[in-house]
């Protein structure tokens, strides 16, 4: 009787012979359950597959992705189970309907070896006999409404990108002392600054390292600047007074890394570096490096025994490559820095004072040095990422916007970028106190970004406007715009004649 059975199984192909021996022939095969008995005459077949072993889905589907079939030489009917696979968590079955318990998100694969092709292993019975199926689920792209369109080209050594809070207005600061105004909806270009001398030419030899716009005097907004001129680093505020101030930060001769932008309470935060970490932790020597500072301009300069231009505030200390600054949600700063040999970091904190980012005892979450558990106001990364090329690994933290506009794909997302050109984002609802995200929370945004023309591979920041309408600057002159790819095909309900 069994030989029969067998033999019979062969001739149909059902199973692999190699697998298929010996003892394991019931338990691996899910041969007939013959002992349950079937009246003495002849084993019962199990039923026999005919879906495919393969399907492919887009990514965020909710509903069935798959509708097992299979046939029954009894003509009993069949019933389908998830009977194992490396993936199996990741469905549930609803009679032969297959589908997600959570939808797929092919930016962030949710299978075993992250490669979005997800392992399932199903099962068909007839009540006496069983047969499987090992289905592979692959989760295809969708760009999920995001269209990235190349707005300008031709913008040399472009250090910054800031919102003018008007339109499509922005201003891109360039390395050889010029911002320009640009309208991002149609690229157009127009000169709106230049730091000059006295007699109104540009100052010889001085170039621009980086731009945010910031509060200046009340609500108004100014217009900071990281200049250098020979080995030295300033900050300045092109059009806060009637002639060009500017402050020393630091020498910049050994590569020391700056970084601009805006932080707590919509004012200008300027961070130094510190790569050797001699001075990051030392606040006793009058350092800048390592340090994070906040500037405002001092709306009365000459109130003091000196003359103060700008109040400067010591907002944090053990900084050692700061590579952006930003705001986030919750009045919260976001200061992102490379790290030497193990993480680039991103650190949040809602304090103005006292921060200690904690270099160079802590690089990301790793222990460089020890003594770093006694540091005071030590401010434990939000966020690390592993040094490399790896779609997961970091080249540089660039820029970054807490994205809160129209896109249902990266709305209320933190986006940002690598600096060879990799897009990530993460949900900011994940950025909770205490939480260290890691590499495994990025969601790679490659594809859903890759523009018209042209290509992002070297950005060097991201701005909104005063839509809400993405920016993304690339260091060889191209601006990126990211917007809805959905918005032009609104169709409007005709008018009640
Ligand atoms: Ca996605
Ligand atoms: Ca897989
Ligand atoms: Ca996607
Ligand atoms: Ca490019």
């Amino acid at each position: 009787m069994r030989f029969q059975a067998v033999r019979d199984r062969l001739r149909r192909g059902i199973f692999l012979s190699a697998v298929c021996s010996s003892a394991l022939f019931l338990a691996a095969c899910g041969g007939g359950d013959d002992s349950s008995g079937n009246g003495g005459g002849g084993v019962a077949s199990p039923p026999t597959f005919t879906s495919p072993d393969k399907t492919s889905v887009a990514e965020n589907t909710t509903g069935a992705v798959y509708t097992a079939k299979a046939t029954d030489a009894q003509g009993s009917s069949v019933a389908f189970t998830i009977t194992g696979g490396t993936d199996a968590s990741a469905f549930k079955l609803d009679g032969a309907a297959l589908s997600f318990v959570n939808p797929p998100n092919y930016d962030l694969p949710g299978d075993a070896n992250g490669d979005n092709v997800y392992e399932v292993t199903l099962q068909a019975s007839n009540g006496k006999a069983n047969s499987s199926l090992s289905l592979l689920v692959t989760v295809t792209n969708d760009r999920e409404g995001i269209k990235v369109t190349r707005v300008a080209t031709g913008l040399v050594d472009p250090v910054g990108i800031s919102s003018l809070d008007s339109g499509s207005s922005l201003l891109i600061a360039l390395k050889a002392n010029a911002v320009v105004k640009i309208d991002g909806s149609t690229g157009t270009i127009t000169p709106y600054y230049s730091v000059t001398n006295s007699v109104g030419n540009p100052v010889p030899g001085l170039t621009l390292l980086g731009m945010t716009r910031a509060q200046s005097f009340g609500a108004s907004k100014g217009l900071y600047l990281l200049t250098q001129q020979g080995n030295v680093a300033s900050i300045a505020c092109a059009g806060c007074w009637s002639f060009f101030i500017s402050e020393t930060l630091a020498d910049v001769s050994d590569g020391t890394a700056l970084a601009i932008g805006t932080g707590l309470g919509g004012t200008a935060y300027v961070a130094i570096g510190d790569a050797g970490g001699t001075r990051a932790q030392d606040i006793s020597g009058g350092f800048g490096y390592g340090k994070v500072f906040q500037y405002l301009v001092n709306p009365d300069p000459y109130a003091g025994a000196s003359v103060s231009y700008f109040d400067a505030k010591l907002v944090g200390i053990g900084v050692r490559a700061p590579s952006a600054i930003m705001q986030f949600p919750n009045s919260r700063v976001g200061i992102s820095d490379r790290g030497e040999t193990t993480f680039d970091e991103l650190s949040l904190t809602n304090a103005l004072l006292g921060n200690n980012f904690g270099w160079p005892y802590f690089e990301g979450t790793h222990e460089r040095s020890a003594g770093g558990a006694a540091l005071t106001g030590l401010v434990k990364p939000s966020l690390v990422i592993p040094l490399g090329s790896e779609k997961r690994q970091s080249r540089g933290i660039v820029g970054g916007v807490a994205y809160t506009g129209d896109l249902p794909g990266i709305r209320n997302h933190y986006v940002f970028a690598d600096k060879n050109g990799r897009i990530w984002s993460i949900p900011l609802a994940k950025f909770t106190a205490g939480a260290a995200l890691k590499a495994d929370d990025l969601e790679v945004r490659d594809e859903d970004f890759a523009p018209d023309v042209g290509k992002i591979d070297h950005p060097v920041g991201m701005a909104i406007d005063a839509f809400g309408v993405l920016y993304i600057l690339d260091s060889d002159g191209e601006l990126f715009r990211v917007e809805s790819s959905t918005v032009g095909s609104i169709v409007l309900a005709p008018l009640p004649t």
